[in-house]
């Protein structure tokens, strides 16, 4: 039999099925990570080039094959790489169609005609730069320059974050925290003082026990955690799904508890109760290392399974075995913080809980539990120091959500509305890799906020929905066209990636570092952009490690020793943790001082009326988000999304398989495009579930235009959570509009 080792390099090439392992195929089976094409063989003459992925966030490091004609044949994964061990996820590999996807942005863009009107006019870098930077000076003079505002996500973020702050502004933000992870960090920081951040420290390599809760790793392809999950599945692990919907990851776990949504608190605590009352939590770590615990066993005193029974629909017996199964195998064991956590407006609270049971279990530093990660810690490259901002997203918050511990940018969507509240009034905006009217679910908030705005710039590599808000669009060439920053995650180990250009930028199209150097240079910032190509900066940096770049060009990916001792801590001693008492804090005090519960409490969430479900969602292992609807090659794997609808619910209706209907939501908003029916049994009957990021009403995308459902037109009621301003998508509930007349919509 072939060595896993071999395996993970076959299947990169896309010959993968026959190879794969014995364990890692029961997990992954059904995913296009091994239904491969057969690959068209390497030529001896292709070029090999270092660089990183940029279609998800994980980062995994690969490398590009261009062939003599300078055409990308193929990107494989890079061996060295511990964030993916050699191998690519289908998203990753199917990289290449960003490059050769004919609907790219080509060249500048300006709008002709009033903001709103999506009709542009091609434009030379020059002008269009000019008219940015003139735009700049003036609001600038007018308002300030901390009133303009960047929106990023991903690496042309950090360019324009350095050119603000240069300017004079700190006003940043990205959907990252209160669109996706920021519930967990606010729920693992008020408990244990720390974030769990990205790449998650989760030691699920060793891990004898892993509890999801809806965190769907395996369709959430984030790579070496999907490895880690197979081989830890393969020796053994028991897993543990909670997801009212049998995902990739519920189906290959020992218990699936198919929870009533919005549930979950309950069965938390629940868990919690039956870990103190049956004396099952670790007693000398909880003694050693935690506060509050006489106040916590008091709080969960009632919780029991037959309470939680009533609420979750889990089974008291599957309530007591799992929270055995956890407790025997910890300290290795990981209830999983999840990554997208906004959900029903409680998820701070929620993720507190999550981390309130791995504090009982004691698998904080624990192997098999969460690590400590270290990163490599590259310098940033020489600068003036930036002017002191006026004011800052902190102030933009106005004493709203203390726990907020990053921007949130729903607040800058509403402070760029003119109103008697509004003190810092945002003015203009640059938007760099983020889309915005599908990421965020306030659709009419930013379809106000752009009619107040002096400048609106995008930067892109795709005519995307917010294009259209521009009033100046810039082209970025792809990732496999570009110079970026060096990946430096903090890891077991920390490691470097390099990203260099595998090709010439096609078209028009610029790095977003070039972008942000010209605009620089026109607003006289020469001295924060002291570099001719990016290359230089990447030479020093790497430099100052004690490192050579050359050797990085030569391999892609360098693995550091730890300069901090073992990734794990010693727990029969004391640890210092930075809540404010130095304890893993199971009351928090905190939290209380705010007015907020110093311990989760479960409220019971409204549910859908008659006739309507909730809505859920999720992702696909060969999309992400909305930005690769229009890849030609992920289109070939996945062209539309499905609404998954229960046997039962689809008899009530009529509904037959592969038939297209309109979900209409709770406040009567009919989805622009009709949806392909899924009947399975895989979904709870009081839920439909979808995966996010299709649905597009963009005609510029030509293989991504109309093709499934956009979950985010159904999310009009949206839960913000009061301790850090995240935006709940979860309660949303939709119904079947059957021969919906579209003759009353645009095309
Ligand atoms: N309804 C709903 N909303 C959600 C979610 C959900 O599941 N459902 N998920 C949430 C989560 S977890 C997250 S993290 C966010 C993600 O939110 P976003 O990161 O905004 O996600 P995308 O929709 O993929 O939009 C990315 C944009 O970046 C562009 N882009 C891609 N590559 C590059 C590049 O190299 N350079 C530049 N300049 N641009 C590039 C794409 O063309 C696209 O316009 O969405 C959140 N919103
Ligand atoms: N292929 C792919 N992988 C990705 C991404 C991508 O776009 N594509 N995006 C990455 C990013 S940025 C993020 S944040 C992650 C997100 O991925 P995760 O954090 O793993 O998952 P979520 O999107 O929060 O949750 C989706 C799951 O929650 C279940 N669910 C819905 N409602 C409930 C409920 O009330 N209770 C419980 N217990 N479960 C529920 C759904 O059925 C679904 O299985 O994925 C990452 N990985
Ligand atoms: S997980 Fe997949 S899409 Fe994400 S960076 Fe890695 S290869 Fe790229
Ligand atoms: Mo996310």
């Amino acid at each position: 039999m072939k060595t896993r080792r071999d395996f993970i390099k076959i299947s990169a090439l896309g010959v993968g099925a026959a190879a794969v392992t014995a364990g890692a195929s029961k997990f992954l089976v059904g995913s296009p990570l091994f239904s491969g094409s057969v690959q068209d063989g390497y030529n001896k003459n292709y070029k090999r080039v270092p660089t990183y992925c940029e279609v998800c966030f994980w980062k995994c490091a690969g490398w590009a094959y261009v062939s003599e004609e300078g055409k990308i044949k193929k990107i494989i994964g890079n061996d060295d790489d511990p964030q993916c061990n050699g191998r690519l996820c289908p998203r990753g590999t199917g990289g290449v169609g960003m490059v050769y996807d004919t609907d790219r942005l080509k060249t500048p863009l300006i709008r002709v005609g009033e903001p709103g009107s999506q009709t542009y006019r091609q434009a030379s870098w020059d002008e269009a730069l000019t008219f940015i930077a003139d735009k700049m000076k003036t609001i600038k003079q007018n308002y300030g320059a901390e009133s303009i505002a960047l929106f990023n996500h991903g690496s042309a973020g950090h360019y324009f974050t350095h050119l603000l702050n240069a300017f004079g502004s700190t006003s940043i933000t990205a959907p990252s925290f209160a669109q996706c992870r920021g519930p967990r960090e606010v729920g693992f920081e008020t408990t244990f003082g720390f974030q769990i951040g990205s790449p998650e420290p989760t030691d699920i390599r060793d891990t004898r026990c892993m509890v999801l809760i809806g965190s769907h790793i395996g369709e959430n392809m984030h790579n070496a955690q999907v490895q880690e999950m197979s081989d830890a599945i393969d020796k053994g692990a028991v897993i543990i799904t909670v997801d009212p919907r049998l995902s990739t990851a519920a189906s290959k776990s020992k218990y699936w508890l198919p929870i009533k949504p919005s549930t979950d608190i309950a069965l938390l605590l629940s868990w919690i109760h039956v870990l103190i009352y049956d004396e099952l939590y670790n007693k000398e770590y909880v003694e050693l290392q935690t506060t509050g615990f006489k106040q916590l066993k008091e709080h969960v005193r009632n919780f029991t399974p037959e309470w939680a029974y009533g609420i979750t629909t889990i089974a008291p017996d599957q309530i007591r075995k799992t929270a055995k199964e956890m407790a025997a195998a910890a300290p290795a064991v990981i209830v999983h913080p999840g990554r997208h956590v906004t959900w029903y407006g409680d998820d701070s609270q929620r993720s507190r809980a999550i981390a309130l049971l791995n504090a009982l279990l004691g698998s904080w530093g624990a192997r098999g539990g969460f690590f400590v990660k270290e990163g490599a810690g590259l310098p940033d490259h020489p600068h003036p120091p930036y002017p002191k901002a006026a004011w800052s997203w902190v102030d933009v918050l106005n004493g709203k959500y203390p726990f907020a511990s990053m921007s949130v940018t729903n607040t800058f969507i509403e402070a760029s509305i003119p109103g008697p509240e509004n003190k810092h009034q945002i003015r203009g905006w640059f938007v760099a890799g983020t889309n915005l009217p599908v990421a965020i679910p306030l659709k009419k908030q930013l379809d106000e906020a752009i009619q107040h705005l002096d400048l609106v710039v995008v930067v892109d590599t795709m005519p995307t929905e917010i294009t259209g808000y521009a009033d100046v669009v810039l082209p970025e060439c792809t990732y496999l066209e570009r110079y970026d920053d060096i990946r430096d995650a903090p890891h077991r180990e920390p490691s470097l990636a390099l990203r260099m250009p595998a090709i010439e930028p096609m078209y028009e199209t610029k790095p977003a570092w070039w972008i942000a150097k010209q605009i620089g240079e026109k607003l006289d910032l020469h001295a924060y952009f002291d570099y001719d190509d990016y290359k230089e900066v990447l030479e020093w940096q790497v430099k100052q490690l004690g490192l050579s770049y050359e050797d990085l060009e030569k391999t892609g990916v360098i693995v550091l020793p730890r300069r901090k001792g073992s990734p794990y801590l010693d727990n029969s001693v004391a640890q210092h943790f930075k809540t404010a008492s130095g304890k893993i804090e199971l009351y928090s005090e905190n939290l209380a001082n705010h007015g907020f519960d110093p311990m989760p409490v479960y409220t019971p969430h409204p549910e859908p009326e008659e006739g309507f479900y909730r809505l859920i969602y999720g992702r696909a292992p060969m999309h992400t988000f909305s930005r690769t609807a229009n890849n030609p090659n992920l289109v070939d794997l996945m062209k539309e999304n499905s609404v998954w609808v229960n046997p039962r619910v689809a008899k009530l209706w009529g509904l037959k398989k592969d038939q297209y209907v309109h979900l209409k939501n709770q406040d009567g908003m009919i989805s622009h495009f009709p949806i392909k029916v899924r009947i399975t049994e895989r979904i709870r009957w009081d839920s439909v579930y979808m995966v996010h990021g299709f649905g597009h009403n963009r005609k510029e995308l030509s293989r991504a235009f109309g093709r499934g459902a956009n979950d985010t037109e159904m999310i009009t009621n949206v839960l913000i959570d009061p301790l850090m301003g995240g935006t709940g998508m979860r309660g949303n509930f939709v119904t079947f509009v059957l021969n919906h007349d579209q003759s009353n919509k645009e095309a």
